[in-house]
C-alpha cells in the first residue's frame, strides 16, 4: 500500500509526540496545515452504523461504513482513515477480515489500499473515556459519558475520514448498564427497537459484537432511575433490543436522516432528568423539545427550554428556516471545554450556560444563555445542513451564526421593550457587540495570533476558534446586510440554502449567493476574508461654504505581515461607511449616506450642504459601527463632547464619549498629575448624559463603562502595569467624584428592594444602579459601603448580590473580607456561583499590602477548586492572567512562574485549555524591559517543554517563530 496519493490537507513531515509522552530536548517539529493544499476526498461515505458498548474504562466501538470511490478519484486511490488513541481489535472489508499484519497504521492514519470501487468497512476498537482528560472524543464528566467531536474528536472514537466534507447518515446503537446509564441519547430521531431501520442497523454490523457482562451494574449507581430520568418511556432513552441485552443492560437506537460531518456526532449516557415540552412549528408539525440535566438542576432548565422555543420561532419568522427533526435535545455538562456544541439534534452545553435561576444567575448569565441557546440552534441550518468544506472555512458557519444570534438577541429584547424603546435596545446590543469585538478581536489583531477571518494555515485547528473567526466574522456578515439591506440579505440567504443545502462549502460560495441574489459584484468584498489585522480609515474633510459642498477624502490603510500599516493599494477592501453631516448649531442632520468605499483612496462629495459655521457641518462617521475598522479623524474634544450630547445616532453618541474617555485616560497615563482638560470635558458631558431623559438606564450605564486597563495598555508604546494602574485609577476616581451626585441618585432608590423581573427596563435599571454602586465604593464615598452591605444582605437575586460583592471588594479590606466570607458560606454547594467568587478574587487589587497571587495560591487549595475543570481554570487563572495587569505582572516574576507551571500542567492533559491560557503572554514585547525579559524566559521554557501542538503554536508565535 503506497503512501503517495494526495492528502486532504497535506502536512509537512514530522513526528508529533502525543501529549503525555516525553519529547526531545529540542522539542518536536511543528506541523503546518495549509488551505491551498486542500484536495477533495477520494472516498465518499454512504451510511455509517455505530455500535457502542458503553463502559467508563473500556468502551467498545463497532463501526460499519459503506464507502464508494469518488468519480474523480484515481482507481488506485487508497483510503486513509484518522484515528487517535484507539486500540484496534478488528478490521474487515465486506466479508474479509484483515489480519493485523495487513493494517497500515502510522502517524494517526489507517491506510487501506487495493480497494474495490465500493465496499463496506467494519472496524472494532476499544477506548477509555475515563482517562480522557482532553475532553475531546468520548469522555466522562462525573457519572455521565458524553462526546465532543468538533473539530477533531471523532477520530478519538473510531476510524473515519474525520474531515467536515465527508458527510453521511448515521445510525447509532447505544448499549449500556441500565442502572448506571438509564438515559442513552444520540443525534436525530429515536427508533423503536423493532423499526426496520433499527433492525437494518444491527444487521449492517458485520463484526461480532462484544458481549456485555450479565453481572449487575457497578455499585454506587443506585438512584431511582425511573424518577430521575423518565427511563424507558419513549421520551428519549428506552428503545430495547432485549434479544441482545442481558439482564441489567439496555439499548437505544438513534437515526439521523440528514447527512452530517463527523464533528457533529454526539452521544450522551447517564442518569439524567428531563424538562420537556411539545412545540408546534409554523408548519403545524409537532416536535419534542428536551433539556437534560443532572436531576438536582432540573428546576433550573425552564429558561433554556423557553429560550429554545423563542429561537425556533425567530428562525422561522426571520429566515423561513424550521426544525427538521422530530425532537431537539439539549444536555448540560459540568466539564466542557467551551460554551456549547451544536451536534445535530443533540446540543451539549457547558452547565454554566444552561442553568438559569435568579438566585444564582446574573442578568448577564440569562442574556448569555438565551443567546447561546439561539446560537447552537441556528447552527442547525448555518453549520449543520450546510457545513464547511474544510476547517479554514470555519467563519462560514461561526461568523454567520454569531451574526444570527446577535440579531436574535436584539429582536427579542426589542420586542420585550416595546416600540418606543426598541431602537434604544437595539443600539445597546450593538454597543455590547462592539465592545466585545474591540476587547477581544482588535487585541488579537494587534498581536502575534493575528490572522484573517479565513486563515491560510494553522498548526492546531483548536487555536482558531478565535474572536477573529467568530466576532470579526460576524461583522463581515453584518457588512453584507448593511450593503444589501435586510431584504437583499434575506434573498442571499435563500439562494445560499437553495444552492447548497446538504453540502460542505466555502466562504466564496456564501458571498457568491449574496452577490448573485442581488446582482452585485462582491469580488472586492471577498478580500475581507484575506486581510489580517484591523484596517484603518483616514478621513479628511474639506468644506467649501460658497459652493455649499463638503468633500470627504477616505484613505484605507491595511496592516502588512508584520502588522505595520501600509497604503491598501491592490488589497483595497469594500467598506460600507454610514455617514451623516450634522449642523454645528443644533446637531440636526443635514445629509446622510451609506458610502461604499472600494478604492485605496476615494473622494465623496456632498452638495447643497449649507452651514453658517466656517468649518461646515460636523461629521458623524461609521454610524452603528458599519465596518470593523479604526477611524482616524481629527475630531477635537469639543466636537466629541458635542457628538456625545447631540448626535442623532445613539451609537455614535456613545462612541464619541468613549473616544473622549480614551483620550482623557491616555493623557492621564502619559502625563500623570498634569492638568487634564479632556477629563474635565468628559466629566461635564457624562454629567448631562446621566440626566438626559432621551436615554434609558441601560444606555446610561454604557456611557459609564469607560475603557479599561487592557484597552489602554494596547495604546501605550510600552506597558508599565503599576504606573498604568495608578494613572487609570486616579483618573477614573476623579471622574467618579465629579459624577458622584448623579451616581448617588442612581443608588438612593435601592432598586434591589423591588421584586426581580427580567424585563429589559429592569435589567437596565439594575445595570446602572450597580455600576454606580461599584463606582461610589471605588472612591469610598460616604455611606456607599453601608448601602452595598445592605444590598448584599437584602437582595434576592444574584445580579444585585454579586454587584454588592464587587462593590465591597473595592471598599475597605474589612468590607472585602466580610463579603467574600459571607458569599462563600452562602454558595458553598453551588459550583457555578463559586466560579464567580473565584473570578472576583482573581481581579482584586488588594489595599492591605498583600498580593493577589498569594490569594490565588490559597484558592488553589480550596475544596471547590478543581484544576482539571475548564470553568474553574478560566474563572480563577484566566481571570487573573488576563484581567489583573498590575497584580499578574509582578517584577519578581511570580505571576509568570504560575503561568508557566499551569500551562505546562494543562498541556499534558487538556491542550486546548492550556493553549488558551498560554495566550496571556502574547504581548510580552510591549512591556517594559524587565518584565518583557522575564516573560520571554517563561515563554521559552514553555516552548521547550510543551508537548501539544496547540501550546507550541501559541508560544511559538509569541516568540516570533512564525
Ligand atoms: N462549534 C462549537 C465550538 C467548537 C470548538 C472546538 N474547539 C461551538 C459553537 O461555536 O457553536
Ligand atoms: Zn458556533
Amino acid at each position: 500500500m503506497s503512501d503517495s496519493s494526495p492528502q486532504h490537507l497535506s502536512v509537512q513531515p514530522s513526528a508529533l509526540p502525543q501529549p503525555g509522552l516525553s519529547v526531545p530536548a529540542s522539542g518536536p517539529q511543528n506541523t503546518t496545515i495549509r488551505r491551498e493544499d486542500y484536495r477533495a476526498p477520494d472516498w465518499l461515505a454512504e451510511g455509517l452504523v455505530l455500535h457502542f458498548l458503553l463502559d467508563p474504562k473500556h468502551t467498545v466501538v463497532t463501526a460499519s461504513c459503506r464507502y464508494r470511490r469518488a468519480p474523480s478519484a484515481d482507481p488506485a486511490a487508497v483510503l486513509r482513515l484518522d484515528g487517535e488513541g484507539l486500540k484496534t481489535l478488528a478490521i474487515q472489508i465486506d466479508d474479509h477480515p484483515l489480519p493485523a499484519s495487513a493494517w497500515q497504521i502510522s502517524n494517526g492514519q489507517l491506510t487501506l489500499a487495493d480497494l474495490p470501487a465500493s465496499f463496506t468497512l467494519h472496524t472494532q476498537v476499544v477506548i477509555d473515556p475515563g482517562s480522557n482528560l482532553e475532553l475531546s472524543g468520548l469522555y466522562a464528566s462525573g457519572e455521565m459519558l458524553l462526546t465532543q467531536c468538533e473539530a477533531q474528536g471523532f477520530r478519538r472514537i473510531t476510524w473515519f475520514q474525520d474531515r467536515p466534507d465527508v458527510m453521511t447518515t448515521y445510525r447509532v446503537i447505544l448499549q449500556a448498564p441500565r442502572e448506571r446509564f438509564p438515559v442513552l441519547l444520540s443525534n436525530g430521531n429515536l427508533l423503536a427497537n423493532d423499526a426496520p431501520a433499527a433492525l437494518a442497523a444491527r444487521q449492517a454490523l458485520g463484526l461480532p459484537l462484544p458481549c456485555p457482562s450479565p453481572s449487575a451494574p457497578p455499585a454506587g449507581s443506585g438512584a431511582d432511575s425511573a424518577s430521575a430520568s423518565g427511563a424507558d418511556n419513549d421520551n428519549g432513552n428506552g428503545s430495547h433490543l432485549p434479544d441482545s441485552s442481558p439482564a441489567g443492560w439496555h439499548q437505544a437506537v438513534w437515526e439521523d436522516p440528514f447527512p452530517k460531518p463527523s464533528y457533529l456526532f454526539a452521544l450522551v449516557a447517564g442518569r439524567l432528568a428531563v424538562n420537556e415540552c411539545t412545540h408546534r412549528l409554523a408548519s403545524g408539525r409537532e416536535v419534542l423539545l428536551q433539556v437534560w440535566s443532572e436531576p438536582a438542576q432540573r428546576d433550573r432548565t425552564g429558561f433554556a427550554l423557553a429560550s429554545l422555543k423563542k429561537a425556533i420561532t425567530w428562525d422561522e419568522q426571520r429566515y423561513g428556516l424550521s426544525l427538521d427533526l422530530d425532537r431537539f435535545m439539549i444536555v448540560a455538562a459540568a466539564d466542557f471545554n467551551m460554551g456549547a456544541m451544536e451536534n445535530k439534534g443533540l446540543n451539549i452545553f457547558n452547565a454554566k450556560y444552561l442553568f438559569a435561576d435568579p438566585a444564582v444567575s446574573t442578568d448577564d448569565d440569562f442574556i448569555w444563555i438565551e443567546s447561546i441557546i439561539g446560537h447552537e440552534y441556528f447552527h442547525n441550518w448555518t453549520g449543520n445542513r450546510i457545513t464547511c468544506r474544510d476547517w479554514f472555512q470555519l467563519t462560514l458557519k461561526e461568523g454567520l451564526t454569531v451574526f444570527r444570534d446577535q440579531e436574535f438577541t436584539a429582536d427579542v429584547m426589542a420586542a420585550d421593550a416595546g416600540p418606543a424603546a426598541a431602537d434604544s435596545v437595539r443600539t445597546l446590543q450593538r454597543m455590547v457587540n462592539v465592545r466585545l469585538l474591540r476587547q477581544t478581536q482588535f487585541t488579537e489583531d494587534a498581536g502575534p495570533m493575528r490572522h484573517p477571518v479565513r486563515p491560510d494555515s494553522y498548526q492546531a485547528i483548536d487555536n482558531f476558534y478565535t474572536a477573529t473567526v467568530y466576532e470579526k466574522g460576524a461583522e463581515v456578515v453584518r457588512m453584507l446586510q448593511t450593503l444589501l439591506g435586510r431584504e437583499g440579505f434575506r434573498r442571499g440567504m435563500d439562494l445560499y440554502f437553495q444552492r447548497h443545502d446538504g453540502q460542505a462549502v466555502t466562504c466564496d460560495d456564501f458571498v457568491a449567493a449574496m452577490a448573485d441574489a442581488n446582482g452585485r459584484d462582491f469580488s472586492r468584498f471577498m478580500r475581507w476574508y484575506a486581510v489580517a489585522g484591523t484596517p484603518h480609515l483616514q478621513i479628511d474633510s474639506h468644506y467649501d461654504a460658497q459652493a455649499a459642498r463638503l468633500q470627504l477624502t477616505m484613505r484605507q490603510l491595511l496592516p502588512d505581515s508584520n502588522g505595520d500599516l501600509q497604503q491598501a493599494g491592490e488589497r483595497a477592501l469594500h467598506i460600507p461607511v454610514q455617514t451623516a453631516l450634522l449642523s454645528r448649531e443644533d446637531g440636526s442632520e443635514l445629509a446622510s449616506a451609506l458610502l461604499e468605499l472600494t478604492e485605496p483612496v476615494q473622494v465623496f462629495s456632498f452638495d447643497n450642504v449649507h452651514s453658517t459655521h466656517p468649518r461646515g457641518p460636523i461629521l458623524s462617521l461609521l454610524r452603528d459601527f458599519s465596518a470593523p475598522v479604526i477611524i482616524e479623524h481629527a475630531h477635537d474634544d469639543e466636537a466629541l463632547a458635542f457628538l456625545a450630547a447631540r448626535d442623532g445616532n445613539l451609537f455614535n453618541r456613545w462612541e464619541a464619549s468613549q473616544q473622549l474617555a480614551e483620550r482623557a485616560l491616555q493623557h492621564a497615563i502619559e502625563h500623570p498629575g498634569a492638568d487634564n482638560p479632556s477629563l474635565a470635558r468628559l466629566g461635564d458631558a457624562l454629567a448631562s448624559i446621566l440626566q438626559d431623559p432621551a436615554l434609558d438606564d441601560g444606555l446610561r450605564q454604557q456611557f459609564l463603562a469607560w475603557p479599561d486597563e487592557n484597552h489602554l495598555a494596547e495604546q501605550c508604546s510600552q506597558i508599565d502595569p503599576p504606573a498604568l494602574r495608578q494613572a487609570h485609577q486616579d483618573a477614573t476616581r476623579q471622574l467618579i467624584r465629579r459624577l458622584a451626585p448623579a451616581l448617588q441618585a442612581c443608588v438612593n432608590g435601592q432598586h434591589w428592594r423591588q421584586s426581580y423581573s427580567l424585563a429589559v427596563a429592569a435589567i437596565g435599571r439594575r445595570a446602572l444602579a450597580n455600576t454606580a454602586l461599584v463606582q461610589l465604593n471605588e472612591i469610598q464615598a460616604e455611606g456607599a459601603a453601608a448601602l452595598a452591605r445592605a444590598q448584599f444582605e437584602g437582595a434576592d437575586n444574584m445580579t444585585d448580590r454579586l454587584a454588592a460583592l464587587q462593590a465591597l471588594t473595592r471598599s475597605s479590606p474589612d468590607d472585602a473580607h466580610w463579603a467574600l466570607a459571607r458569599f462563600e458560606a452562602l454558595y458553598r454547594d453551588e459550583s457555578n456561583v463559586l466560579d464567580k467568587w473565584f473570578s472576583v478574587q482573581a481581579r482584586m487589587r488588594p489595599a492591605d499590602g498583600s498580593r493577589t497571587i498569594e490569594r490565588i495560591h490559597t484558592l488553589m487549595q480550596h475544596p471547590a477548586w478543581n484544576n482539571q475543570n475548564p470553568n474553574k481554570v478560566r474563572a480563577l487563572l484566566w481571570s487573573f492572567f488576563s484581567d489583573n495587569l498590575a497584580e499578574f505582572h509582578l517584577p519578581d516574576g511570580r505571576g509568570y512562574q504560575l503561568w508557566r507551571d499551569e500551562v505546562l500542567r494543562l498541556d499534558r492533559i487538556n491542550p486546548l485549555l492550556a493553549a488558551r491560557l498560554a495566550r496571556a503572554l502574547n504581548r510580552h514585547d510591549r512591556f517594559i524591559p524587565p518584565l518583557a525579559g522575564l516573560m520571554r524566559q517563561a515563554l521559552e521554557q514553555v516552548a521547550r517543554d510543551a508537548a501539544s501542538p496547540d501550546v507550541r503554536e501559541v508560544v511559538g508565535k509569541a516568540l516570533g517563530q512564525g
